[in-house]
């Protein structure tokens, strides 16, 4: 049974791969999990705790993975079961525990249940996924998918239509129906089996659907399904579980990640990631940064989970553009700009992810349209042409914003492909890689990856990283994001210049009597802070120092 008082996975970092851009130990141009076992080094060396994997279960890759024709196998273009089990035990050995991502609001179209829910509407696994009566183009009513067009496919033979969230690979399970729950519950305790270290709960907000409603996020019976998945399945094992949700707020979060272990380890929320785009908008409508908004954000996150909940702690991910690119600078200073945007998030309350190539300060990319891969940005360009937006403005919104700019191959040295494949990559490398490569920063103290692999080894030093309460200083500075954590016992500050010009903090006089933890210019001097310069400081032992 999980610790809930004091869980491990509190002061722990975890690792994302995305495994078919990670390392592809065959020459198919495409990731594996042998890929994985043969870099396990190098998660040893970073020091992180845990690996979530995308999906790697057998599926037709329509969304890579996200599309699950089989929970219970492994697709053999990721390699076998046994690979998975091998990956599993060879990982534990260092320490490290395996993640997976469960898809559950959706399986594959297919899938064993759906082709057998399509035969008939009284086929035992008919009510399997969300149905409703119909005719042909008249559609049962105007919910979009999330990767665009309707959200209801029409099925001919049956007169009906099925709901999917996502694209029309991907239909919606039913989850009012308990057989589909119980399923659900056993696969999952087959992984569990297995030795599992923790499952990642993809877009699990959307389960509980009412479409009839127009309900996709936050149905009622929600926190009803995820208590009852929680009892029958992550309760039994010392887990970790993360629950990806869009839509939460600091309220649904204490809900999610509340700590009598009722549902999750912890929540995945977006807020601070959709600050950079146009109200009423979507992620493709491009808007600055509002640097206030994302300061009060991220407080109101720290502030409003204090002792009754638990965060995730994320710049990047699989969905998202990478951060040096978007909230850093690429060019003069992406050295010194990843690194701060390290130190500040690092340094915060909550389980610190860490998305592949991001230690390294991975680049977003610019490719032709054809290119790229991702369903998502695909059917944006195609949806948009259609509208009648200019090539030349699709593509600025692509550039910026398309999933693929996370995924491409990692970039392990400077020989052909970056090290990532002998064969030729799925989707190109980043042309940077000679210059931005694993082999050249592990040797460098001063690399970017030197910088993370302090974080995760101080977040293991000191207590006040997982216990210390946050307060937000210099609240109106246009330039400066600065915090302390206190837990009584030390105190932390970090004070971050989020901005390409020279800024005066005001906190020069505070941290004069602390000693420095890290910094990301080779030296920590001076009372004024450097473009993108990033400090972190401790206090010890207060209470001894006034006796
Ligand atoms: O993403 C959830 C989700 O809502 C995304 O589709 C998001 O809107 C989009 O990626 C933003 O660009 C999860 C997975 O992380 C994603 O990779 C899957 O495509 C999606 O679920 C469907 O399973
Ligand atoms: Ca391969």
């Amino acid at each position: 049974m999980t610790n809930y008082k004091n869980p491990w996975w509190k002061n722990s970092v975890i690792y994302q791969i995305y495994p078919r851009s990670f390392q592809d130990s065959n020459g198919d141009g495409i990731g594996d999990i042998r890929g994985i076992i043969n870099r396990l080094d190098y998660l040893e060396d970073l020091g992180i705790d845990a690996v979530w994997l995308s999906p790697v279960c057998k599926s037709p890759q329509d969304d890579n993975g996200y599309d699950i024709s089989d929970y219970q196998d492994i697709d053999p273009m990721f390699g076998t079961l046994a690979d998975m089990e091998e990956l599993i035990r060879r990982a534990g050995e260092r320490g490290i525990r395996i993640i997976m991502d469960l898809v559950l609001n959706h399986t594959s179209d297919e899938h064993p249940w759906f082709l057998e829910a399509k035969k008939s509407r009284d086929n035992p696994y008919h009510d399997y996924y969300v149905w409703r009566d119909g005719t042909e183009g008249e559609l049962p009513n105007d919910l979009r998918a999330c990767f665009g067009g309707p959200a209801w496919q029409w099925v001919p033979e049956l007169g009906q239509y099925y709901f999917h969230q996502f694209s029309v690979k991907q239909p919606d399970l039913n989850w009012e129906n308990p057989r589909v729950r119980r399923e659900i519950y056993d696969m999952i305790l087959w992984w569990m089996d297995r030795g599992i270290g923790g499952f990642r709960l993809d877009v699990i907000d959307q389960i509980a659907k009412e479409p009839d409603l127009g309900i996709t996020n936050n149905g009622p019976r929600l926190h009803e399904f995820i208590r009852e998945l929680s009892r029958e399945t992550f309760q039994k094992g010392d887990l970790i579980t993360v629950g990806e949700a869009w839509g939460a707020t600091p309220e649904l979060a204490r809900r999610y990640s509340n700590p009598d272990g009722s549902e999750f380890s912890m929540v995945f929320q977006f807020e601070h990631i959709g600050l950079d785009q146009q109200e009423g908008g979507s992620k493709w409508d491009l808007a600055p940064l509002p640097f206030q908004k994302l300061k009060d954000v991220l407080d109101k996150w720290q502030t409003e989970l204090w002792g009754c909940g638990w965060n995730s702690l994320f710049w990047d991910n699989h969905d998202l553009p990478r951060i040096v690119s978007r909230w850093g600078d690429d060019g003069q200073y992406r050295v010194e700009s990843a690194k701060m945007l390290a130190i500040l998030l690092h340094g915060m309350q909550g389980t610190p992810y860490i998305y592949q190539g991001e230690e390294l300060g991975m680049t977003n990319v610019r490719y032709e349209i054809g290119g790229y891969k991702d369903i998502e940005t695909l059917n944006l360009y195609k949806e948009r042409r259609e509208l009648g937006y200019a090539h030349e403005e699709i593509m600025k919104s692509i550039y910026a914003r398309s999933r693929d700019n996370a995924r491409t191959p990692m970039q392990w040295d400077d020989s052909p492909q970056a090290g990532f494949t002998e064969g030729t990559p799925w989707l190109k490398v980043n042309p940077n890689y000679p210059e931005i490569n694993a082999a050249g920063q592990m040797k460098d103290p001063q690399s970017i990856y030197s910088c993370y692999k302090q974080l995760v080894r101080l977040r293991k030093e000191h207590p006040v990283f997982v216990d210390g309460r946050f307060e937000l200083l210099a609240r109106e500075s246009g330039q400066i994001f600065a915090y302390t954590r206190d837990d009584g016992k030390q105190r932390l500050l970090v004070v971050c210049n989020f901005s390409g010009e020279p800024a005066d903090s005001g906190l020069a006089e505070e941290w004069k009597s602390m000693e420095l933890l890290l910094g990301n210019y080779p030296d920590s001097q001076g009372d004024r802070l450097r473009p993108y310069e990033a400090r972190m400081y401790l206090q010890k032992c207060r209470q001894q120092e006034r006796v």
